[in-house]
């Protein structure tokens, strides 16, 4: 069945492709905030360039395609100049955690009121399978057939200590959470940062791997940030650990848009400071 947020672009992911969970989760979500009253024109989608970066075009929403590593600037330039739109940026784990990890951390620094969605696979899945920051030890990919030879990043753990507000994390064999948990970073008042252990079925496929590992927090306190940091911690993305799910940390702060003036009140002290926060963002 088909619905308003359908497009008539050709899907190319490959069959089994993690990419169709996110698809599916966060078409129902913004079905959901429309239903709610939010409206589609103040949606803005922003994606990378990979697999990932396709989403938007299967979604009938106004949506911007920027560079490899420039999600979260365009993203948080759109957020900057017109505050009153949700912006969402989609971004590959070698696209964010790698070439634009410097960006992605400075969003959550501001504490920028966009929310990012890592499509993290684990691997360069549009150029045929190189390892990225957080393939493990040892993975054996195009460019490193005898393996890889460092420690992944742990992205979550990162992010955290940066100051987002928002942490949380999903897979692809899990919809129902993705759904619940893209929402709640969506109304989440703030940087919101949800990676999705997203399998890519033609160059890492760990869906057996996480269906025996993965579980969902139960009675975690996600104000508490050292009980956050300890669960995000529980699984460094090497270790053959079981692996948490859920939202790891949520804690309201000062969103970094909302400390220049109004529009009406002086357009031009406006223009200056954002012109000047455009700059540094950017
Ligand atoms: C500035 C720049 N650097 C590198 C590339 C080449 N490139 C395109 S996609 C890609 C990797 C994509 O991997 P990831 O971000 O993990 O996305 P996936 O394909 O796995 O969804 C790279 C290195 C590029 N297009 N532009
Ligand atoms: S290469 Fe991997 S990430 Fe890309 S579409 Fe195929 S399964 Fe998905
Ligand atoms: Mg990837």
């Amino acid at each position: 069945m088909g619905n308003k947020l359908d497009t008539y672009a050709q899907n190319t992911w490959c069959a089994g492709c993690g990419n169709f969970a996110i698809l599916g989760a966060i078409k129902a979500v913004l079905l959901s905030l429309v239903e709610e009253g939010t409206l589609l024109e103040n949606i803005v989608l922003v994606s990378g360039i990979g697999c990932h970066a396709k989403i938007v075009d299967y979604i009938n929403v106004n949506s911007f395609y920027s560079l490899h590593g420039r999600v979260v600037p365009a993203a948080s330039a759109i957020k900057i100049s017109r505050p009153g739109l949700k912006v969402i940026g989609f971004a590959g784990d070698g696209d964010c955690y790698g070439e634009g990890l410097e960006h992605l951390i400075f969003a959550a620094k501001r504490n920028i009121d966009i929310t990012m969605i890592v499509h993290n696979n684990r691997v360069y899945g549009l150029t045929t399978g190189q390892y990225t920051p957080t393939s493990p030890l040892n993975f054996k990919g195009r460019s490193t057939p005898a393996g890889t030879k460092e420690l992944p990043i742990n992205p979550l753990e990162l992010i955290l200590s940066a100051g987002a507000g928002f942490v949380g994390r999903g897979t692809s064999h899990g919809i129902e959470l993705l759904k619940k948990i893209f929402k709640e970073a969506i109304l989440h008042k703030g940087f919101s940062l949800v990676d999705v252990l997203q399998v890519c079925v033609t160059y890492y496929n760990m869906y057996e791997y996480y269906d025996q590992r993965v579980y969902e927090l139960a009675e975690h306190n996600p104000e508490d940030y050292q009980q956050a940091l300890g669960k995000i911690r529980e699984w460094d993305y090497n270790q053959d650990t079981k692996i948490p799910l859920g939202v790891f940390y949520k804690k309201q702060g000062p969103v970094f848009e909302e400390s220049f003036p109004a529009p009406q009140a002086d357009p031009v002290q406006r223009d200056v400071l954002i012109k000047k926060a455009l700059k540094r963002a950017i």
